[in-house]
């Protein structure tokens, strides 16, 4: 008999995608991290809670879960991740982020899960294009469009092992929060060019988020943030 799936996620969107899986096919139970930002969704130590687990489902599904899964749990139950960006390239943090900053493509990989972060073999992937007017935050809501579109698409192959995952061809780049926090800091004497300043404003623009900054003359902290607009005419 078919168990359980569990998703386990820390992000508002991914708890919507759960329901919305649910509703249409049923059999998932979701949990958060024992720090996770949901109302009323129980916790779960995926280090502390992963016999339990591997009792408990034959399939795990990670939509944008901030735990780092033990070898023990990857290794005794199907893990799946759904991780938005375009693996091998800025595996990691904030994966659009790191696609304006350095040209690499973006877009959404669901993928098995293995040890390393992102890593795994590869069930479906897909291209997002990002525009040169894009900010992290027009990116991110087309990246989030299409991850519901590709999960929605495969979730019952996904479920029943009728795929055949593909190791990544290589191993690509990683990108950790430590990296996000270093190019937030915006230091003015430093020199580049004026395409390479745009770009990282555009890659720290993000909705209220106040991520890019200077330290004034007064020692004063100033957040930036940039818009950019195509012509439509
Ligand atoms: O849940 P998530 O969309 O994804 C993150 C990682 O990027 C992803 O690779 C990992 N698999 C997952 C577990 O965690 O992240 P978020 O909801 O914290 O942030 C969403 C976007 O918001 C992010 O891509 C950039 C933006 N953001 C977020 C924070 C917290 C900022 O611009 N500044 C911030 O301080």
């Amino acid at each position: 008999m078919q168990k359980k799936t569990l998703v386990v996620t820390d992000n508002p969107r991914g708890l919507a995608l759960a329901h919305e899986l649910d509703r249409l096919h049923g059999g998932i139970d979701i949990r958060q991290s024992p720090n996770g930002p949901l109302p009323r969704i129980p916790r779960l130590d995926v280090r502390t809670g992963a016999a339990a687990v591997i009792a408990a489902y034959d399939l795990v599904l990670s939509i944008h879960c901030k735990q780092i899964f033990p070898p023990e749990l990857v290794g005794g139950v199907r893990c799946v991740n759904v991780h938005p960006g375009l693996n091998p390239h800025n595996r990691g943090w904030f994966p659009q982020v790191f696609s304006i900053l350095n040209g690499l493509p973006g877009g959404v990989t669901i993928h098995e899960m293995d040890e390393q972060l992102d890593h795994g073999p590869i069930i479906v992937q897909r291209e997002c294009r990002i525009e040169s007017w894009d900010t992290s935050g027009s990116a991110y809501e087309r990246i989030m469009a299409l991850e519901r579109e590709l999960l929605l698409e495969w979730f019952v192959a996904i479920r029943a092992g009728a795929y055949v995952a593909v190791p990544p061809a290589a191993a690509g780049n990683v990108n950790l929060k430590g990296d996000f926090d270093r190019v937030k800091r915006i230091d003015r004497a430093e020199r580049g060019t004026f395409g390479g300043f745009l770009d990282r404003l555009r890659a720290l623009t993000h909705g209220d988020h106040r991520n890019a900054f200077f330290i004034d003359a007064a020692g004063r902290k100033v957040f930036v943030r940039i818009s950019l607009e195509p012509d439509d005419s």
